[in-house]
């Protein structure tokens, strides 16, 4: 049944890929980027996705689990992407931000490759270890979002403002989704087998790359805020 659930991950993440592609060819001036990024997402999964459904994607660790480590290079990648995808929504001036961008990609890798080490550890005290370090580091990222983007995201025009609000909240949501089926999945409690745990890192990573791309990606009138420099009128800082 995995392998089911792997196709169907790469099929989706295939046409989300497509669609991103092909919506860049009608960008708003000025907003290229965000339809590169996004793109850049679904296509690394896409990979990603491929690699695991052809079988080359996991290992059988000593302790007789499959270990699926191909998706942790996926979102070692790709979720930093997002996070930039939400920095440059909610920044008016991502350059003078460079050091608050850099602390929270540098805590989701931190969050990745320690998710990442504790699921190829056999040691279960390890295990429980790396999955505290990685929950401290998803947790500083939940702060830096909560705290700074969406404060910096309310000075910006309505349609951005709105945009970012929706994006930040179907994030939050869905991330928090991760370490719970992690949990009662095979590399934590085993309450669900491995095909189960699949398929709901499958609906959720759709939901989190193709979901959020469509939803960013059409909303024309906060990317045309963007691409103008537009401000919300009143609510300009003088830095
Ligand atoms: C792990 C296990 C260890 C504890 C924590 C985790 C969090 C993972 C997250 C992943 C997000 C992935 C996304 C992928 C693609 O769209 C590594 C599962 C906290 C938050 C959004």
């Amino acid at each position: 049944m995995e392998a089911l659930w792997l196709w169907i991950g790469f099929v989706g993440m295939l046409l989300g890929t497509l669609y991103f592609a092909f919506l860049l060819t009608n960008a708003p001036e000025g907003t290229r980027y965000f339809f590169v990024i996004t793109a850049t997402i679904t296509g690394i999964a896409a990979i990603a996705y491929l690699v695991m459904a052809t079988g080359s994607g996991s290992t059988v660790l000593p302790d007789g689990r499959e270990f699926y480590w191909a998706r942790y290079i996926d979102w070692v990648i790709t979720t930093p992407l997002l996070l930039l995808d939400l920095c440059l929504l909610a920044l008016a001036d991502p350059r003078r931000n460079v050091t608050f961008i850099a602390s929270l990609i540098a805590l989701d890798v931190v969050m990745i490759l320690t998710g990442l080490w504790a699921g190829a550890t056999v040691n279960v005290a390890g295990r429980a270890i790396l999955f505290i370090i990685s929950t401290a580091a998803f947790i500083g990222v939940l702060y830096l979002l909560v705290s700074r983007l969406f404060a910096e995201a309310s000075r910006r025009t309505p349609a951005v403002a709105q945009i970012f609000r929706t994006l930040a909240v179907l994030t939050i949501v869905l991330w928090i989704c991760y370490p719970i089926v992690w949990l009662i999945g095979t590399e934590g409690f085993g309450a669900v087998s491995l095909s189960v745990e699949v398929f709901l890192f499958m609906v959720l990573d759709l939901l989190a790359k193709v979901g959020f791309g469509l939803l960013l990606l059409s909303s024309r009138q906060a990317l045309s805020d963007i691409g103008s420099g537009a401000v919300a009128g009143t609510a300009r800082r003088v830095a």
